[in-house]
């Protein structure tokens, strides 16, 4: 079996700091405004709160581009302001894990404004400089994750720097042992400062070979990882999670092997990208296909079920919000978030809550283009009209995927910006705020707020949810998800509508189950027996033993 962790039954909490309180009225999300929230997160029951990048920062990439590891950016506050966090949150029993943005660092960082200067200069190979093809132009045609060639022309050495993000974020050179000794230093700094862990950025790309045109998963990944575990955090028992869009279940298995001694887990993103349009990717969704996403979901469970560990989200800083994407954001707005909820919390894996969902924030609808802030979305807006696309026809994709329309601020309350500030916010609230806010939910035992916290309970109290064996029934059924958990003489069933009409349901002799009902989105809740008819978006847990 399984070595038990502490973070098999820890529910983690995603902060993007700069949306989520201001404290002093400057319209940017700061860490003394998450220390005036650490309470509302302990109430929800969350363990760990990762948080999005706070570094020093020029924000090209809202600090996805830091100029300095060991520094607070001055809008988010101090690192009096960081100890203070981390201290007031342990003692609410909580860690902080940090964001680790070492694929790449800002443009303004010492190390990239020294190795710009010249090509011997000491920290030229602390990037990936190539010179111009014979024609000039970039040494290959790799391209960046925001558009454009991945490679930038620098005058002063006449040479192109790798870029897989925007040009102001140059890649740093992994297979230079004085980068790897850097930031294993830089990492024990922080972990000194009492850190429950990181969340890694791309980090299934440190191991590029741009010469092959290998970007993601390449050779020395895995021996970096190692290398990295042993010189820092291997002896700590911290929560460390990869982001890995190039993750499938057997490399998943190298990251987060028992005896890998890599992570704890990654996150993987086929049940996203499987959603995603054959040319146009993210900026063209297709309707949710059931039937596939649980055959996807399905597949990750089981291909971790023995070794390794999942994590579960449905939503980041990065995609679009949960109850938008896969529930109905209008007609059963409640109904479809919690039953996304129930399905997500109860299977196998450490979940992940990004900062709204807890409440059902929606993705906002931006009419302009001059409403983004994103670099991402600004970079593609250029590109796809340059290229013939109608502006307006970017804005219906954008207003899908954009980043952005998930970024908006956390809305607290029916106050003026969601009480998010008293000042101008950086980007404009959801203009639902005055019905959809926490303050309307924490008190209200029917809210969305309430169920997520009684999930993440169930979590703490029932081994069956954090180590059941996950089989998964109906298959082939486009419109209900049902699985069943089981551990020893316990059998979780979880059981959800995923449409917003009824659906009849025969289940057959072995699921005919009486037990009692752990949570369910309806009250009162369903009435058991062979025939169900589940209502619109209509999910519930039942536990037998
Ligand atoms: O994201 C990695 C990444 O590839 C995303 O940018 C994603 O692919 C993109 O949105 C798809 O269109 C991480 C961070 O989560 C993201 O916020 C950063 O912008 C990026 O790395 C660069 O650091
Ligand atoms: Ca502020």
């Amino acid at each position: 079996g399984i070595e038990r962790k502490w973070w098999h039954t820890a529910t983690v909490y995603q902060i993007y700091p700069r949306s989520f309180r201001d404290s002093n009225g400057d319209g940017i999300g700061d860490l003394p405004g998450i220390i005036d929230r650490l309470d509302y997160l302990q109430a929800l029951g969350v363990a760990v709160i990762w948080l999005s990048p706070i570094y020093a920062s020029p924000m090209d990439d809202n600090g996805y581009d830091i100029s300095d590891y060991q520094a607070i950016a001055p809008e988010f506050g101090t690192l009096a302001d960081f100890d203070r966090l981390v201290a007031q949150a342990r003692q609410r029993g909580m860690g902080i894990i940090l964001d680790l943005v070492v694929n790449h660092t800002s443009d303004e960082h010492p190390w990239f404004t020294q190795a710009r200067r010249s090509k011997d200069n000491a920290y030229r190979d602390f990037y990936v400089w190539r010179p111009p093809a014979p024609d000039g132009g970039p040494p290959n045609d790799l391209t960046s994750s925001f558009g454009g060639p991945a490679w930038t022309f620098d005058s002063t050495t006449q040479e192109y720097y790798l870029h897989l993000f925007s040009r102001r974020q140059p890649d740093l050179n992994w297979e230079n042992p004085r980068v790897r000794d850097e930031i294993y230093r830089m990492m024990n700094w922080w972990l000194d400062r009492g850190i429950a862990g990181f969340r890694m950025d791309v980090i299934d790309l440190i191991g590029k070979k741009v010469d092959e045109g290998i970007t993601a998963d390449g050779p020395h990944l895995h021996d970096y990882l190692q290398e990295m575990n042993r010189r820092t955090f291997g002896s700590r028992d911290i929560l460390t999670v990869g982001e890995a869009w190039s993750a499938t279940p057997g490399s998943a298995l190298l990251y987060s092997g028992r005896d890998r001694k890599e992570l704890s887990m990654v996150f993987q993103f086929e049940h996203v990208t499987q959603g995603w349009d054959e040319v146009h990717g993210k900026w063209r969704p297709k309707p949710i296909d059931l039937v596939k996403l649980k055959s996807v979901l399905g597949k990750w469970q089981h291909a971790l079920a023995e070794d390794g560990w999942n994590s579960l989200f449905w939503g980041n800083h990065d995609l679009p919000r949960a109850v938008s994407r896969y529930g109905d954001a209008s007609g059963y707005h409640v109904e479809s978030a919690k039953m996304l909820a129930t399905v997500l919390h109860l299977m196998k894996g450490t979940p992940f809550i990004y900062q709204g969902e807890e409440i059902g924030m929606t993705n906002v609808p931006f009419a302009r283009i001059e409403q983004y802030r994103d670099v991402e979305t600004l970079n593609m807006h250029r590109l796809h009209v340059e290229a013939g696309l109608s502006p307006e026809e970017f804005l219906r994709g954008a207003n899908q995927s954009g980043r952005d329309n998930a970024r908006t601020p956390m809305q607290w309350s029916t106050a003026p910006h969601g009480g998010f500030t008293t000042g101008s916010p950086w980007i404009e609230v959801n203009p639902n705020y005055p019905t959809l806010n926490a303050e309307n939910q924490v008190n209200d035992e029917r809210s969305i707020w309430s169920h997520y916290r009684k999930l993440i309970a169930l979590r703490k109290e029932h081994a069956v949810v954090v180590y059941g064996t996950f089989q998964s029934w109906f298959d082939q059924h486009p419109e209900v998800f049902v699985y069943t958990r089981t551990l020893d003489h316990q059998q979780l069933l979880v059981v959800a509508n995923f449409v917003p009409r009824e659906v009849a349901l025969t289940l057959p002799g072995e699921l005919q189950l009486s037990g009692h009902c752990l949570i369910s989105n309806y009250s009162p809740p369903h009435e058991l027996g062979e025939e169900l008819h589940l209502r619109p978006y209509e999910a519930f847990a039942l536990l037998c033993a």
